[in-house]
């Protein structure tokens, strides 16, 4: 991705890293520098991270309201960026600061226009809407809650001229209480920042690189270098929302879950907050039908037992998959005003053998996708009807699981994966951590930070059955080692239900430092693709090879995480040739014979990389995008859909019931 820019916004952005640009920018209009520079925000981050982030769900207390729509928009084209802070937008009607457009929200803004500047756009966008509060929310009963379900990179927004929350790090969701700022005869105004650029210390990482040679480049002329194999796309990227809840709520909920035959346990922690004594809490189970199961009153803290269980079991491994009770607490508050929230439970165990990975102490085998948040127009905008189809897609392939790769997925999608079976590696947004400076303090210190926002997240999801810390870093480095002790460590210490942990690896087995930490070995790999270019046959020996020697180095089970190749849809050649739908079919039919070979030893689980083509930086090896898709783009199957479709039916009939017709 090609940016010009001038050299003085080149010096902030390299010297600085995007939340320390604001507050550079912030200190030279004039504002004082400790309240809106960097230690306030990271501060600020500190705190909400020791606060919960339930996903709003509607209750008889609780209202849930979605800012979607068009939105007033502008990036800040200036020379330097800065204008917005100089001028301070938040401040006035966005047009009348300039010309502004309609943006929807949720939606990447890169795609959405002609505009090529706007979508290589690096720097704040601003994004601004009005909106009424109903004269009911006006109550010191209760409060209202702003929340970003996430914004990519980095954020302010200010709610009526007010700064009210900012948050460092995209695709998970930061709020802040709007109770004390909201005006009510009058439209409240949002306005929103977002400044999508990587430097060596955000997750994901990136670089400023300045062209000096005055004979090949534009005074002042540098490019953004991504890292990662995926296009940056950019902004408000799924829902904002306004939600209420009584003054005395349910802040957070941890749960986990055991079996002992045929009983299931649910242990369960609430945090309480908004009255400084202890108030009294109902915790109701109720079965897939409403039914009571068990009641128990307690100050927060305690267990509920399930006579004849019925398990959260994975798509095709019983004829009622994914089975989730509903876990309702009630915290009772003043004046008879209660809080009640519903959270979906599924009751189910998790198990890591040096050979196997067990759910509900049976063999687990993932048929699987690494995937993308990806499409047309949108970019990595949310959308409905997007995700009912590759949930329909994922499960007519026979699929049963698929990694967040390279991010944590809107929570709509996680929804979907509880509610039907679909087992989740969820991976944090670490991909391409590949330099010294990318394992420095300083990165360590936010990824501890990202991981404990997406445990906080999603702990209490039962299709989440391990973390991905990271994805393909330069795990052989020196630094790599003590760096993935530490994030494996942090993981395990924040998620009290002691899920297993892992981070996927491109490096060889004789050099990498980090697969010790890992629970479960997740290996990438292109045999025949990034080299043996297209020599099909060596994939069953350097497969094979690799398994082996994983597997010797560490007795840990294995699960090839990416394997795959670029196949352009409807162009065919026999025989076949790179970036054919034949060789596509071809790298995949070799790898499952090795597959085959160890299945019923320690691989336990075969990815293809990927689900469907997705959008990347432009370059020479890739065909507006990614192609290793087995779906294009629009989601219409290549051949290599039908082949891996035979192929994951074929394994879900041999390790348990299926239940759908083929
Ligand atoms: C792997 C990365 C993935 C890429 C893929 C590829 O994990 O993000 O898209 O290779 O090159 O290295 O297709």
């Amino acid at each position: 991705m090609k940016i010009r820019f001038n050299r003085r916004m080149f010096t902030m952005m390299s010297l600085f890293s995007a939340l320390n640009v604001a507050a550079v920018l912030v200190m030279r209009t004039g504002f004082h520098a400790a309240a809106h520079g960097v230690e306030a925000s990271r501060s600020s981050l500190t705190s909400s991270a020791s606060e919960g982030m339930l996903f709003p769900r509607e209750s008889e207390s609780r209202e849930v309201r979605e800012l979607g729509g068009m939105w007033k928009f502008r990036a800040d084209m200036s020379s330097n960026r800065n204008a917005g802070f100089e001028q301070q937008w938040w401040t006035k009607p966005l047009e009348q600061t300039g010309p502004v457009i309609d943006m929807p929200v949720p939606a990447s803004y890169n795609d959405i226009t002609q505009d090529r500047q706007l979508r290589d756009f690096v720097g704040w966008a601003w994004y601004q809407r009005s909106f009424y509060a109903p004269a009911s929310w006006k109550n010191v009963k209760q409060r209202t809650v702003l929340r970003f379900e996430s914004a990519h990179y980095n954020t302010i927004a200010w709610l009526n001229s007010k700064e009210i929350v900012r948050h460092d790090g995209g695709h998970l969701p930061f709020e802040a209480d709007a109770s004390s700022i909201l005006s009510y005869e009058v439209p409240n105004v949002l306005t929103v920042a977002v400044n999508n650029t990587l430097t060596p210390h955000t997750i994901p990482p990136g670089t400023i690189q300045y062209m000096d040679d005055p004979d090949r480049y534009p005074p002042g002329y540098f490019v953004q270098n991504l890292q990662m194999d995926f296009f940056n796309y950019a902004g408000i990227q799924r829902p904002v929302k306004l939600y209420t809840t009584p003054s005395v709520y349910l802040d957070d909920i941890t749960i986990s879950t055991d079996v002992q035959g045929t009983t299931g346990y649910v242990n369960f922690d609430c945090v309480i907050k908004g009255n400084s004594s202890a108030v009294p809490v109902t915790v109701e189970l109720l079965d897939k039908t409403e039914e009571l199961v068990a009641r128990v009153k307690s100050s927060g803290k305690g267990q509920v037992k399930v006579n004849d269980v019925t398990l959260w079991w994975p798509f095709t491994m019983s004829s009622d998959p994914a089975y989730l009770y509903t876990l309702k607490v009630t915290v009772m508050g003043s004046a008879g005003q209660s809080d009640v929230y519903r959270l979906p439970v599924g009751i189910r165990t998790v198990k890591v053998t040096s050979t196997q990975f067990l759910i509900n102490s049976k063999p687990f085998y993932f048929r699987g996708f690494g995937r993308h948040e990806d499409s047309d127009i949108r970019g990595k905008g949310l959308d409905y009807p997007l995700i009912a189809k590759d949930f329909n897609l994922i499960k007519w392939v026979g699929a049963n699981s698929f990694r967040t790769s390279h991010y944590p997925y809107a929570e709509e999608i996680m929804d979907m994966c509880d509610q039907q079976g679909i087992v989740v590696i969820d991976e944090c947004p670490a991909v391409g951590l590949k330099t010294k400076e990318n394992f420095s303090n300083k990165t360590l210190a936010h990824h501890k930070d990202v991981m404990t926002e997406l445990v906080r997240r999603d702990k209490n999801r039962p299709s989440v059955v391990m973390w991905s810390v990271a994805n393909e870093p330069a795990s052989q480095l020196p630094e790599a080692e003590y760096y993935f002790k530490t994030v494996i460590g942090h993981t395990k210490d924040v998620d009290p239900s002691g899920r297993p942990v892992t981070f996927v690896i491109n490096q060889s087995f004789d050099t990498d430092r980090g697969g010790q930490f890992a629970d479960v070995v997740c290996l990438n790999n292109y045999y025949s693709w990034y080299h043996d270019m297209g020599h099909l046959e060596v994939i069953k020996y350097q497969a094979k090879y690799n398994l082996e020697q994983w597997y010797l180095k560490h007795h840990k089970p294995i699960i090839q995480t990416e394997y795959g190749a670029d196949a352009v849809a409807g162009l065919h050649m026999d025989p076949p040739m790179m970036f054919s739908e034949e060789y596509q079919q071809e790298v995949m039919a070799n790898y499952f014979s090795v597959f085959d070979q160890f299945r019923q030893q320690y691989l336990i689980g075969e990815m293809i990389w990927n689900f469907a083509d997705f959008m990347t930086a432009q370059s020479t090896t890739r065909v507006a995008g990614n192609k290793k898709g087995i779906f294009t783009r629009q989601r219409q199957p290549k051949t290599a859909a039908f082949l891996l479709r035979d192929r994951y039916w074929r394994l879900a009939n041999q390790t348990g019931p299926r239940n759908t017709e083929l």
